[in-house]
């Protein structure tokens, strides 16, 4: 490793964050050029179907390839996918050395890409700023590695980690800086899941309002790049109509029922996914199970204290985003999330902070569980 390689790699990292909104279901990835400490190509995959990150940069370096070291966020692909072979292109280009940040854990690479590199005389490299690689793509890496969507809880608390008050008001705890942050990782999500409760209740959207993002994600994320996460509503006993906002809005909508309803006429952006469900509800697991199926890699939770306590339960989530309101609402309130009383301290729910941020007169915690 040459002491130059991180900062080259830390470009290659801004650049592939670039595509955070819009590669879903593929990957982030970023790719620099470098001959004789010059950058001379550089790219990032913006979009499933489109070019990867290594095509891009290759196509800006031309020539100037032969002989120069490529820094790619991911290792270069060895497959025929949607596009050609990244690590043949390489090649192909006349690329001599090839640093990539991690491993690719798609079966379809898994190793592949950097042995073909190898085989063709070309020197290799991984394993370099390999945290950044797993934060950049957590959704991504998830489903590859274990075939299930990487799941966000976010949660929206007043100061005594309340929700709601006892009848059942609860729209606006959090500020509106608080609602605008939400926006931003709603738009990274490639799903939203929320309720039928949820959306009898309050008729939500769950889209991306473009024009709620904050200015800096704007200048960086076109008004026609808009990509909406697909809209995924549990709904055992089928009440959520075609006059809901969740069907009629742009972009993909799911209704998740043990039996479809074929009594309505949906859009065609509305498909149902039959499901099975017993007393408790819909089951998540192999509702999860079928969401990585379809290529769902992370799935962003708006919903209320049952489903938040029934992820809970099942283990399935694997990071919670709480939005503390600086208010009190006191202990006829309703709590945060449902789950079984506990007999003992040492049986509840264990998580660890791994980020505080104040956002707006709100803070913003985010944890992982410990298990
Ligand atoms: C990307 N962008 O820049 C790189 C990827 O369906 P395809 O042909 O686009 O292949 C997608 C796979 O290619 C993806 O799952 C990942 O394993 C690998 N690398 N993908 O979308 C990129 N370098
Ligand atoms: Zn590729």
């Amino acid at each position: 490793m040459l002491e130059q390689d991180h900062i080259y790699m830390a470009r290659a990292f801004e650049l592939a964050k670039k595509g955070r909104f819009t590669t879903s279901p593929n990957p982030n990835v970023g790719c620099v050029i470098v001959r004789d400490g010059e950058i001379v190509g550089e790219g990032y995959h913006q979009k499933a179907g489109e070019p990867h990150a290594e095509v891009h940069a290759l196509r800006m370096a031309g020539d100037k390839a032969k002989g120069a070291t490529a820094y790619v966020t991911l290792e270069p692909c060895s497959h025929h996918g949607r596009t050609p072979p990244c690590a043949e292109a390489l090649i192909n280009a006349g690329i001599t050395r090839v640093v990539a940040a991690m491993q690719d854990p798609n079966p379809q690479v898994a190793g592949r890409g950097l042995f073909m590199l190898s085989q063709a005389g070309i020197e290799t490299a991984s394993n370099i700023l390999l945290e950044e690689a797993e934060a950049l793509n957590r959704g991504f890496l998830k489903r590859m590695r274990t075939a299930f969507p990487y799941i966000q809880l976010k949660l929206a608390a007043s100061l005594d980690g309340k929700t709601a008050l006892a009848n059942g008001e609860s729209k606006w705890i959090t500020s509106p800086a608080a609602r605008k942050d939400v926006q931003v990782l709603r738009a990274q999500a490639s799903a939203i899941l929320s309720t039928s409760n949820t959306v009898l209740a309050d008729d939500p959207a769950l889209t991306v309002r473009w024009n709620e993002l904050p200015a800096d994600v704007q200048a960086q994320y076109p008004e026609e790049k808009l990509r909406q996460p697909i809209r995924i509503v549990l709904d055992r006993h089928n009440r959520v109509k075609p006059e809901h906002k969740v069907t009629q809005l742009e972009g993909e909508c799911w209704l998740i029922r043990p039996t479809p309803d074929t009594t309505e006429t949906w859009q065609g952006n509305v498909e149902q996914l039959a499901i099975p469900a017993d007393d408790n509800g819909i089951d998540l697991v192999i509702l999860m199970m079928q969401l990585a199926k379809r290529n769902v890699n992370s799935i962003w939770v708006e919903a209320g204290a049952k489903l938040a306590g029934s992820l809970l339960k099942l283990g399935l989530v694997d990071e919670l985003i709480v939005y503390i309101a600086p208010k009190l609402l006191g202990d006829t309130a309703r709590g945060l999330v449902s789950l079984p009383e506990l007999s003992a301290l040492s049986d509840a729910p264990q998580f660890e902070f791994t980020d505080v941020e104040k956002v707006g007169n709100d803070l913003r915690v985010r944890l992982r569980p410990v298990w």
